[in-house]
């Protein structure tokens, strides 16, 4: 026990019990302060406390915020703030540090009312990220001073000391997740650069930096990436839509502060179909939206409106136009500050604050419409966007209708090619989408008939980020993968509802061959499901099927392997004499018995979950997949390839 601990005179003070009882609530719970333990808890970690770095520049004294992987994976932290208070706090007895650093929620006790809004995973502060950490170590440089304090599970091992002199001004976190607590330790470059990069785009004129000393660029240098945004949200979108033709040369910027609410959107219409609209609440993406892109909508609708009557084009449309056109090929974000954010909904990433619909509301009607009537020749492009969608949705709908009354007269059905499982409870129920006919095949002879449905797939798949959605609704492949889950994918008010209590099965698992061809089919379904099916996604039902790559047999003994490392391992392990290697090039080259066991049997398969860490991310990236532009999809593809040594 500490000596900070022990010293009243019964070796505890009602403050340290307090303290205890709050860490010792963290760690037995920690999935409820951090929502998991795995790598999405890991690196909330980091989030956690970057977001108190991040509030200390919008509090206007910080400009550069360094992140650093050690080679042990710890974190480092470094901002060039304030300094975290380090004198006596009244009322708790111990030093301000101390009790930022120990106490739940100690946040608040500082900068309630003024400044801190930044995001936080759950606000639940770095007291956290402390107790969750074998070891935590804070050096704060202020006041010509450098002081410091360790920890170890939450628990100071030292009281804060005085170091040394120091000129900078700052604070430097450094923390090593507990392997206790944590599925993995990991830390993940890319993920964190993606977070980073958004906090550059969300918080403009910050400087954001990375560097990971696991890793070593052919120069020397460690591997390492800077962000800083000079437009903020404006840039957001020029790198969001990079890969999309763009309507209009430059972005549509709205900034400015209602009822002291900072506001920021910036907008931009492409070709595609898709609508892309990302909301932000204090640097935290609010995947339910709410209360902020509400009032977006209803500014953008109202005023496109009503310049699209004033202009006389929609005179000939023969049908009404709804909300939805106004958003076809629109990608748009919105980011607003809010002092006390309500989130409600089932991840509570939804915001419930009314007076901000009235706010964004305001502010985009009123800089829309100077925008559209300063610049007629984008408003005009605008507008012929819009009725193009008009038509294409009604369009759209007669086919929905069609569809719909096929089903009604039980002449749909279920698919032809759907061999269906027996049971009927989809909390069981499994459905295979295999690629081609021939392990199709196999795969229904291999699988367990009563939990497992087999539906082969002929090839690729339509590209859904190229197609109208009526040509989406109506190519033969997907209505067989819609109309096999149960789910019809539209309703006329909004094209992505789903009717997701219809769902016939839990897991849906997308099964193709482990080459080029077959990651590519597995894309184009899940750019189907993530443009029209986002919930089946966001509900974890969607599960990416890994066949293994080889068999490395010698007599009596096999192993099946699912990377080359491996295949190596078993060759050496094995001895060389009489060792055969059978690669497998696809599905259809195992026997039923060998599917069955590598890939689809429960208790020695791996399926991996398909989930959309972060929104904006995930649709760049498949509107750079499935777009026209060829550079940027080969250098991602040779980056995250598994398959391009072997197919070589
Ligand atoms: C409250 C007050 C003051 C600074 C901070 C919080 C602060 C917290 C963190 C967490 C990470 N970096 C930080 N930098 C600053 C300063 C009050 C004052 O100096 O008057």
């Amino acid at each position: 026990m500490s000596e900070e601990l022990n010293k009243t005179k019964n070796g505890y003070s009602a403050d340290n019990i307090t303290v205890l009882e709050g860490l010792e609530a963290v760690r037995m719970r920690p999935a409820m302060y951090i929502g998991d333990v795995n790598t999405r808890g890991l690196h909330h970690l980091v989030y956690e406390v970057v977001d108190n770095s991040i509030d200390e520049a919008l509090a206007g004294y910080c400009t550069k915020i360094n992140v650093s992987i050690l080679e042990d994976n710890s974190i480092r932290v470094e901002d060039n703030g304030r300094g975290i208070p380090v004198d006596m706090h009244e009322k708790e007895g111990r030093s301000a540090l101390e009790v930022v650093m120990t106490i739940l929620h100690a946040g608040g006790k500082f900068d309630k009312g003024s400044y801190k809004v930044s995001g936080g995973l759950h606000g639940v502060g770095v007291s956290c990220v402390n107790a969750l950490s074998t070891l935590m170590k804070v050096s704060v440089f202020r006041d010509g001073k450098e002081y410091e304090q360790e920890y170890s599970k939450g628990i100071p091992t030292y009281s804060v000391r005085e170091v040394g002199d120091s000129s900078k001004t700052g604070t430097t976190t450094q923390f090593k997740p507990d392997g206790s607590i944590f599925t993995v330790l990991e830390y993940n470059y890319e993920t964190l650069c993606t977070r980073l990069r958004e906090l550059a785009f969300l918080n403009k004129g910050l400087e954001l930096s990375i560097t990971d000393y696991r890793v070593k660029n052919e120069d020397g240098s460690y591997l390492s990436e800077r962000f800083l945004s000079e437009h903020g949200l404006k840039d957001f979108i020029e790198y969001l839509d990079g890969n999309r033709e763009k309507l209009m040369p430059e972005p549509i910027y709205i900034e400015g502060q209602k009822q002291d609410i900072p506001i920021e959107v910036a907008m931009q219409y492409n070709t595609t179909f898709s609508e892309n609209i990302h909301s932000y609440v204090n640097n935290i993406n609010t995947h339910e939206g709410g209360t902020h892109l509400s009032g977006f909508r209803r500014g953008l609708t109202r005023t496109l409106k009503s310049y699209a009557d004033k202009s006389g084009m929609l005179e000939k449309l023969k049908f009404e136009i709804t909300g939805d056109d106004f958003r076809e090929g629109l990608t748009a974000v919105i980011s607003v500050k809010v002092q006390e954010p309500q989130f409600e909904g089932q991840t509570k990433t939804k915001l419930g604050n009314n007076e901000v619909m009235g706010a964004v509301d305001q502010i985009v009607s009123e800089l829309l419409t100077n925008y559209l009537e300063e610049n007629p020749k984008e408003a005009k492009q605008i507008v012929n966007k819009v009725i193009l969608a008009a038509t294409a949705r009604h369009a759209a709908r007669k086919a929905r209708e069609l569809v719909q009354r096929q089903t009604v007269l039980g002449v749909a059905g279920l698919p032809g090619k759907l061999a269906d499982c027996s049971d009927a409870d989809p909390q069981k129920c499994e459905l295979f989408l295999v690629e081609g006919d021939s392990a199709g095949g196999t795969a229904k002879q291999g699988r367990n008939r009563e939990y497992q449905a087999i539906l082969p797939l002929r090839g690729k798949i339509l590209n859904v980020e190229k197609a109208m959605p009526h040509r989406v609704l109506d190519s033969e492949e997907i209505k067989n993968i819609y109309t096999a889950l149960g789910v019809s994918i539209g309703t006329a008010e909004d094209s992505k509802a789903l009717n997701m209590e219809k769902l016939r099965y839990h897991k849906v698992v997308i099964m193709t061959d482990a080459d080029v061809d077959g990651s590519h089919i597995a894309t184009l379904i899940l750019t189907f499901f993530f443009r029209y099916m986002r919930e089946l996604i966001e509900s974890g039902y969607v599960y990416i099927a890994t066949p293994p790559l080889y068999l490395v047999k010698k007599g009596k003994q096999e192993r099946y392997c699912w990377t080359e490392e491996e295949r190596q391992k078993y060759q050496e392990e094995f001895g060389e004499s009489g060792v055969s290697v059978q690669r497998y090039k696809g599905l259809g080259e195992m026997s039923e018995t060998q599917l069955w066991e590598t890939t689809m049997n429960p208790e020695s398969r791996t399926f991996r979950q398909v989930d959309i860490e972060n929104a904006s991310e995930a649709d760049r990236v498949f509107s750079m997949l499935m777009g026209d532009e060829v550079p940027p999809r080969r250098e991602f593809i040779e980056k995250n390839a598994t398959y391009a040594n072997i197919d070589a």
